[in-house]
């Protein structure tokens, strides 16, 4: 039996609502997709707030902007958790900034590793004056007509025990925890602490209102650095240099006229280091 099984799982959870609702696929296309669709088709099996599902493998995983997310089977952890928040919809990259955080505390605690992020949805491993990606998040959520976040899905994905050779060639450089530490780790521990910590950031917000952003902000490893940031939906580059970010984690550029820019989306380049790059 795998150690993520819900029967592996459930009984060391010690959250109060989040992962109650639990399953476990030994294989799927992509986690975010499958938990999406299960909120589409409502009733009867509705999933409730704080739903996780979670892959061994997927065969379908997903980026932004439809890039692919490949994972070996049963090297990484492969989630999505499903909120409905009824929160205003500009709050939505408060997940992303929520899940970072706790995936980051998470990875330090158990796996000794520092994790900066890396704007907007990478989590990162400094090596040799590189940044290195061990994970990412997805977020994909829903509103109302009166523009509330009636449900959101937060998937990750974590490189915990993949050898360099199953990796993929990226543009920023992966890595995972199994070559930064040199030994294996377990990724049921890693599930459990990650789950405690987003419900504890998510049961903050909810209660005082507050935007994650300034802890979120202290890991930025671009921050006071030179950068380009590309969107590239709307095929617009800035650049300048990072000055942080607002309480809805847009990043604050400010180019060489001074201007300062507020940027919602985007891909971040570092520039003038060509070894940091993307
Ligand atoms: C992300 O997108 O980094 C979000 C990844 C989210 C994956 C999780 S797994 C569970 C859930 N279900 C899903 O289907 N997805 C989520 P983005 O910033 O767009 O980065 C995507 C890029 O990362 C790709 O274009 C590759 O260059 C690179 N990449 C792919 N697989 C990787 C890996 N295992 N480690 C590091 N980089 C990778």
């Amino acid at each position: 039996m795998d150690e993520l099984h819900e029967t592996a799982v459930l009984p060391f959870l010690s959250t109060h609502w989040l992962g109650h609702s639990y399953y476990y696929a030994p294989s799927i296309g992509s986690t975010n997709d499958t938990l999406k669709e299960m909120v589409a088709a409502g009733s009867p099996q509705n999933p409730p707030a704080g739903t996780v599902l979670l892959a061994n493998y997927q065969e379908q995983g997903r980026g932004r902007l439809n890039r692919q997310w490949q994972s070996p089977p049963g090297a990484a952890l492969l989630l999505s958790v499903l909120f409905r928040p009824n929160w205003p919809a500009e709050r939505s990259n408060w997940f992303t900034m929520m899940g970072s955080l706790a995936a980051a505390e998470t990875i330090e605690q158990i796996a000794g590793v520092p994790i900066g992020i890396k704007w907007p949805n990478d989590l990162v491993v400094q090596e040799n004056g590189r940044y290195l990606k061990v994970a990412g998040l997805l977020l994909e959520g829903n509103m109302d007509e009166n523009g509330r976040l009636t449900s959101v899905v937060l998937g990750i994905g974590i490189n915990v025990n993949t050898p360099s050779e199953h990796l993929p060639q990226a543009v920023t450089p992966p890595t995972s925890l199994l070559i930064t530490t040199g030994k294996p780790v377990s990724r049921r521990e890693l599930l459990i602490t990650f789950l405690q910590r987003l419900e504890r950031y998510y049961e903050t917000a909810e209660i005082h209102h507050t935007s994650p952003h300034a802890l979120w902000q202290k890991r930025l490893v671009t921050l006071g650095q030179p950068v380009e940031v590309t969107n590239f939906k709307e095929k617009v580059t800035i650049s300048g240099i990072v000055e942080g970010t607002d309480a809805w984690g847009h990043i604050l550029v400010r180019d060489v006229n001074g201007e300062l820019h507020t940027i919602a989306a985007g891909d971040v380049t570092l520039r003038g280091n060509t070894t940091n790059s993307h």
